[in-house]
Order: C-alpha cells, then sequence, then structure tokens
C-alpha cells in the first residue's frame, strides 16, 4: 500500500503541504533577505536530496518506501520544444558541463542538441534565493558564471561554481528541494524545466520509434505481421552500429545473419548477384534497409554492402530477433491464423478483448494429418475443435453426397465447438493429401473465456461486477488501516450483511491539485476489470462533495513488508520467497494479459490474506498500456531505467520491480540502496544497473540466475519481455516444483498463515488511532466543474 502509508517525510506528503505556485526564479526575490541571515557552515558534494525516500513508518530495519509521480506526458498534446538562441560557444560550453551527468549521458546527438537550445539564459545577482529548500522543483541550472552555495535547514553544504550543474532531480519528477541554493555572487545561469525536458525526451523517443516502425512496416514480410505492438517490439530490439567510411558491413557470399536499417549516412550494394546478370550499384540512405531475408534463413548474402561515408546502422541479428519475438515465420503464420480467427462469425461476434484473441491465437496447435486420414466421420461423437486448413486439402462429405473441398485458410467445426457433449458429427471429412491444421480445442477456448457461452455475444459492461446494492450510508468507518497521499483506507463493518471490508477514500481536492483524475478513473475501472484471488476485489464504488470511496473485499494478513521485515530480521527463507512471487507473477501476469502494467510492485503493495496468499492492491499507477507510456511513477527503489530516463515504458518494468522484490526477499534490503545514499545516486546506480549480492550465500545460484535476467536494462532483453513472455519466468529453475494451477487454487500451503480472530481482526495492520478521530479539513466546495471531472468514476 504505498499510497497508502503515513509518510511524514516524503516528498509527496511535502507536496502536499505545498501546492505547486509561480516558478522559483519568482519565489526568489522575497526569500533573500531570510536567506542572507543564514550562516553556512558544513560542506559537502553538490547533492539534491539525501535519503528522504522512506516514511518514519517502519516493520524491522527497513521503513516503508513512498511512491513519487510526475505530472502526465499526455503524448496526444502537441508540445514543441522553446529554441533559445546560443553563441556556439555557449553551446560547448553547456554541452560540456552536461557531459558527467549520467541523466543527459544516453541522449542522442540530437536531444541533447534540442534540451541545448530550450535552456534558457538566467541571472541571480549575489545574495538571491535560486532554489528555496521545501519548494516543488522545476528547474535544472548550469552554472556559466559565478559561484552558488547550498544550504540545509540553515546549514552551509556546499558550493559549486562556473560549469558547475544542480537541481537535476526536479527534471525527473515533482519533489521538493532539499537544498536551498543561494548565488553567493553574481551569476550567470542556464536553465530549463522538467515539462520541456520530460516532453522533448518523450516526443523524440515516440518519434524515431515511429520513424523505425515505418520502416519496417516497408519489409515485406515484416507488414505481414500486420501488428504495431510487434514492430515496436523489433524497433526495441535493434541495435545501433556505427561504420567508418569505407567499411564493409556485408561481404557477398557470407551467412546472412543480421538485418540493417540505415539510420545516418549512406551505404552503397555492389557487385549484386552470384550469375552473369549484370546489376547497377544501388546507394542506400536513412530510412533504407538491407539484409532482410537473414530474419527469416541464412541462405548466402548476395551482393557486398560498404559505408559510402560514416554511417549509424540499426542492426538485428536473426538470433536475438528469436529471442525477443520467436522464429518470424511462427509469427507470420500466427498472424494469419488471427485473421482467420477473427473471420469466423462466432469469433469476430464475441467481441474478445485483444489480449483474448491473442491467447486464443497462441493455443492454436499444429495438426498434421495424412492422405486419406478421417478428421470427423459422419455419426460419430464430436472432437470439439476448430480446424483451420493450413497445408493440403480436406474434402467433406454430407449425408446427400455433396463434396466441398476445403484449402489452406478454409476452416471447420465452429458449429461444433458450441455443441452439447456427445453431440453428432453430421459430415465426414477427410483429408485428400497430407494436410496440416491449425486446431483450437474447446478447452482451450474455455481457459481464456472461461464460460462457452460467452462465444456469440458481447461483453457484460466492466462495472457489472459491482455490488450497486451496497450505500455508503450502510458502512460505518471503524479504524484506519492505512494513510496515503490522497486519503485513507478503513476498516469498515456493513451493517445489515454483517460484512467487513476496507473503504479507500480519497480526497477529491488533493487528486485535482496533484494531476491525478485520470489516474483515479483508471484505477477505478483496472480494479473493476480484474477478477483474480492474487488481485484487491473492487464491490462498490461511491462518491460525494468532497471524496471519491472505493470499497474493497478485506485483506486482513498485512503487508507482505511487515513479513520480510520484521523487528529481528529483514528477509525470508528461500522457500517462502519462491511462495510469494509465484503469488505475484500470478497478479501480474493476470494483468498483464489485460495490456495493464501495474508500475508500483513492492512488497508493501502486497497484502497477505487470511490464506497467507498474496493480493496485489493499491492499483493507483496501473495502466493499460498498449504501446509505451512515458510519465514517471513508481517508488524510487523499484523504478526500471527507462522510467528514470522517460525513455517510454510498457509491463516490463513490473519485471524489473519483480527482480527488485526477489533480491529484497532474499536479502533484506533492495539491490541499488546503500545507506545514506541521496535519490540522485540511487537512480544513477539504477541507470546502470550497478549491485552486487550478497556473499553470505543467501541467494542461491537459480535465484541470482532469475534476478540477474529480470533486473536488465535493455527492456526487450529482460526476462518477461522476450518471446515466450512470462513463461521463461514460470520454467525457471528457481521455481522448479510450484505448480500454477495448485496455487491458484490455493492447495500448496502457506509459508505463515495469519491467525485472523474475527472479521473485523486488523491486528496485522499498524495503528493510526491517533488521527482518527481528526475532524476533516475545512475546504470551501468544489466548483461544479471541478466535480463534473469525476463524473465517470
Ligand atoms: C485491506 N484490505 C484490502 C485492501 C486494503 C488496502 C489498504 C489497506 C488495507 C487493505
Amino acid at each position: 500500500m504505498g499510497n497508502t502509508k503515513s509518510r511524514s517525510t516524503n516528498a509527496a506528503a511535502a507536496r502536499s503541504k505545498r501546492p505547486k505556485g509561480p516558478t522559483e526564479s519568482a519565489k526568489r526575490k522575497k526569500k533573500v533577505e531570510e536567506e542572507q541571515q543564514q550562516t553556512l557552515t558544513k560542506s559537502s558534494a553538490n547533492r539534491e536530496q539525501t535519503i528522504n525516500i522512506h516514511s518514519k513508518h517502519k516493520a524491522g530495519n527497513k521503513q516503508r518506501a513512498q511512491n513519487v509521480f510526475a505530472q502526465p506526458i499526455d503524448m496526444t498534446e502537441s508540445f514543441t520544444a522553446p529554441s533559445y538562441p546560443k553563441s556556439p560557444e555557449a553551446i560547448r560550453f553547456i554541452d560540456n558541463a552536461l557531459a558527467d551527468n549520467f541523466i543527459f549521458a544516453s541522449l542522442t546527438k540530437s536531444e541533447r542538441r534540442q534540451l541545448i537550445n530550450a535552456m534558457k539564459a538566467d541571472s541571480a545577482p549575489a545574495g538571491e534565493v535560486i532554489i528555496q529548500q521545501g519548494d516543488i522543483g522545476d528547474y535544472f541550472y548550469v552554472v556559466e558564471e559565478g559561484n552558488v552555495t547550498f544550504a540545509v535547514d540553515g546549514n552551509h553544504v556546499g558550493a559549486c561554481s562556473t560549469g558547475a550543474t544542480f537541481g537535476e532531480l526536479a527534471l525527473l519528477y515533482d519533489c521538493p528541494r532539499a537544498a536551498t541554493c543561494l548565488a553567493n555572487t553574481d551569476c550567470k545561469l542556464w536553465s530549463v524545466d522538467q515539462r520541456t525536458f520530460r516532453h522533448m525526451l518523450a516526443n523524440s523517443n515516440a518519434s524515431q520509434q515511429k520513424d523505425t516502425v515505418d520502416v519496417l512496416k516497408k519489409v515485406k514480410f515484416l507488414a505481414e505481421l500486420e501488428d504495431d505492438g510487434l514492430l515496436i517490439k523489433i524497433a526495441d530490439a535493434l541495435a545501433t552500429l556505427n561504420f567508418n567510411e569505407g567499411e564493409k558491413i556485408i561481404n557477398k557470399g557470407d551467412v546472412g545473419e543480421v538485418f540493417y536499417v540505415v539510420k545516418e549516412g549512406r551505404v552503397k550494394v555492389h557487385d549484386i548477384g552470384f550469375g552473369d546478370s549484370q546489376y547497377v550499384d544501388q546507394i542506400l540512405g536513412p530510412g533504407d534497409f538491407f539484409g532482410e531475408r537473414a530474419l527469416l534463413t541464412g541462405e548466402p548474402r548476395a551482393a557486398d554492402i560498404t559505408a559510402e561515408v560514416a554511417s549509424v546502422c540499426l542492426c538485428l541479428s536473426r538470433e536475438n530477433f528469436e529471442k525477443s519475438l520467436g522464429p518470424l515465420q511462427e509469427l507470420i503464420d500466427k498472424t494469419a491464423e488471427k485473421r482467420v480467427l477473427m473471420g469466423v462469425p462466432l469469433f469476430a461476434n464475441s467481441q474478445f478483448e485483444p489480449h483474448e484473441m491473442a491467447r486464443l491465437t497462441d493455443l492454436v496447435e499444429e495438426v498434421d494429418f495424412k492422405q486419406g486420414e478421417v478428421l470427423a466421420e459422419e455419426g460419430q461423437t464430436a472432437k470439439q475443435s476448430l480446424y483451420i486448413i493450413r497445408k493440403g486439402k480436406v474434402t467433406v462429405v454430407n449425408k446427400n453426397g455433396m463434396i466441398n473441398t476445403l484449402s489452406p485458410g478454409d476452416y471447420f467445426g465452429e458449429k461444433l465447438i458450441q455443441a452439447d457433449d456427445g453431440a453428432k458429427v453430421k459430415q465426414t471429412i477427410t483429408a485428400e493429401e497430407a494436410s496440416t491444421c491449425g486446431v483450437l480445442t474447446r478447452s482451450a477456448i474455455e481457459s481464456v473465456i472461461g464460460d462457452i457461452s460467452r462465444l456469440g455475444k458481447a461483453l457484460p459492461p466492466v462495472s457489472s461486477k459491482l455490488d450497486r446494492s451496497i450505500k455508503l450510508g450502510d458502512l460505518t468507518k471503524l479504524k484506519i488501516l492505512g494513510v496515503g497521499t490522497f486519503g485513507k483506507v478503513w476498516l469498515v463493518n456493513h451493517k445489515k450483511k454483517d460484512k467487513a471490508y476496507a473503504l479507500k477514500m480519497l480526497n477529491k481536492r488533493e487528486i485535482i491539485g496533484h494531476h491525478q483524475v485520470k489516474g483515479v478513473i483508471r484505477e477505478k475501472n483496472v480494479m473493476a476489470s480484474i477478477d483474480h484471488p492474487f488481485v484487491v476485489d473492487l464491490r462498490c464504488t461511491f462518491q460525494d462533495d468532497q471524496h471519491l470511496y472505493m470499497l474493497i473485499e478485506l485483506v486482513q494478513g498485512g503487508e507482505l513488508f511487515t513479513v520480510i521485515h520484521t523487528e529481528t530480521r529483514d528477509s525470508i527463507p528461500n522457500s517462502d520467497a519462491v511462495f510469494y512471487a509465484a503469488c505475484v507473477l500470478e497478479s501480474l501476469s493476470t494483468l498483464h494479459h489485460r495490456r495493464i502494467a501495474y508500475r508500483d510492485l513492492k512488497p508493501e503493495n502486497i497484502l497477505v490474506d487470511s490464506d497467507g496468499y498474496c493480493v496485489l492492491v493499491d492499483l493507483g499507477f496501473a495502466k493499460v498500456v498498449t504501446d509505451k507510456t512515458y510519465t514517471l511513477c513508481g517508488t524510487p527503489e523499484y523504478l526500471a531505467p527507462e522510467i528514470i530516463l522517460a525513455k517510454g515504458h510498457h509491463k516490463g518494468v513490473d519485471y524489473w520491480a519483480f527482480g527488485v522484490l526477489i533480491y529484497e526477499m532474499l536479502c533484506g534490503s533492495t539491490p541499488f540502496m546503500t545507506y545514506g545514499i541521496d535519490q540522485i545516486s540511487l537512480f544513477k546506480r539504477i541507470v546502470q544497473a550497478k549491485y552486487t549480492f550478497p556473499k553470505s550465500g543467501v541467494v542461491n545460484d537459480h535465484a541470482e540466475d532469475l534476478i540477474q535476467r529480470l533486473i536488465v536494462s535493455r527492456q526487450s532483453n529482460r526476462f518477461g519481455c522476450l518471446a515466450r513472455g512470462d513463461m521463461d519466468i514460470r520454467e525457471h529453475p528457481w521455481f522448479e516444483g510450484v505448480s500454477t494451477e495448485q496455487l491458484l487454487k490455493k492447495k500448496i500451503t502457506a509459508p505463515w498463515v495469519p491467525k485472523i480472530k474475527d472479521p473485523l481482526d486488523s491486528q496485522y495492520f499498524d495503528s493510526y488511532s491517533h488521527i482518527e478521530n481528526e475532524l476533516p479539513s475545512r475546504k470551501p466546495p468544489l466548483s461544479a466543474r471541478q466535480q463534473e471531472l469525476f463524473k465517470e468514476f
């Protein structure tokens, strides 16, 4: 419940106390006098936020981590980065100043140039406060001239001068400034704000991706995949290679292993062909591609290819392609199968979700039939399967002797799928020649859609699982179970039903203030759409003038956090970690199958139910992500590098956090955390994937191997994001012996089963009795326009 705990020192809480006001520069003047009187004594490095990422709330040695979030980046909104003209010297100067900073290290040349262009000249006379400790930061600064001192709580902690930079954390998210930065002499500065920086990066990454996908669409057999999601995966898997002028890229006759897209420069295709025919040399430039057949076969290259000038190519070997996406031929076949499935009226009318259609396609199995083999015989009990002819010919003869021949792309069996058990076949179906069919069985269909009677019918509306008979007035608030950024979670009792629930109560004003209206509506919709034993169960929603309410099935065993971090130890045995991780993997899978990225995995957000099984709660950051999303959100220790660097992220961030969680369960602390570390240094360690395993041996070889495959910087190489999806994780030896079926039926004995005394027992949650009687703060009512924002809730 990262969002629901008391966090007196956290960024979000501080943010809620200090609503965002005018820019920092505008605030400076007012503060000058006060600041000049402060004595600056101690000295330290130019660091923004010393470890302030935890709340005061503790179970054992570790304190609970709080989540952070930036203002949403809406990619549908048009954004043009500002451009302030600069001299070549100024450009070089800023470029040098950015050189050592990890945030800018991964920018392309053109992104760096755009960022420098967007930096605005600023100045601060001696004595002026540039940044005030505690204010919400917007700006990052480069010192062109002058001297700046840093003070925390009035104590001098450091200084910097020409060529230095400060305030970079503000580029990542809205956090309160950890230090006051004072112009010690007249200063000339360059500055850029978070919105410009993050929009610019998001736009640049999205447009690079679009350009690459557009090129991939020109490759005939990639275009056949008809799925932008797959093309984005291919684009992500491409690596960049630089070639010098005159350098050979491909040697004629070599086995073709790599596919290339020209990104920059010019390459020459020469000495084309093996026969006597003459071919004219070809010149390829940005957006052109070559060597594409290497993705399908290893046939010898038919020409030499040389860089005419220094060139940059995006490359993908067949081996990496297959790791990331599986064999191309299989993908092409699957696409064809999906097309057929979507064309079968029974399926077309079923309004399946895209994830259901994708899973159905995955479950089609290839079956070979010999010439003359009978697939179905008139009068016999029907095999309840759909058959799609892939190869060969199949004849259908009905009782009147009418013959129909089916060829590749045709199908039969769709009526039998829905027939009652024991139904008889009305035709005889025979393979006229050796044939191959894609077969989708009724039980496979049921495993995806549940009830077979759903076939051919529209989906029930999302909110139908909510129990609208429950009224807010039926609920009695008993005690607080958790406190978060926007409100509290109460233990409540439904008087008439005599049933306990958790009631999440969110303050509308806080939600608007933090630009989280869309987020909270998303949270409700995601919760309402998921029906899984390991994901929190939304029963009903309400709202009044001030609050939104989500009534949730109560989970009584407390947080996994308190299981891992106790007064006496900070880790759990390997076998316990395997059990909890297996539960969490099920929760993530069910979200991911619906294309929902969870984005805040941590032990605080995993509750233990009365059987000792895990339930994922707090879906405040969960979002349907079909392509990529760019807003920074999550909890610092668990953030994947692509979130920090605004590269665009998807469900892959959950697998990174899953690796961090397994590490924490076994080692007692998260991998990138070190004592007293500041946030920027933590983010740098994450981006550099810099962590080690304890020498004590608490992490066995299998666990170490799995963690190393999850905590992988490149999303396209990360376990969970490869061709086999979560199967790579499920089948990893660390999970050996865990049966998903048994787990879902709760047939495995949990490592710890809470002793629940009665339905209202809340002993496993911290006490918040000190705030239970707080009177609601008196604020003016929200306007009709503000109330309107919540109409979809
Ligand atoms: C208890 N049960 C379900 C959900 C919860 C969310 C937050 C705090 C406690 C909870």
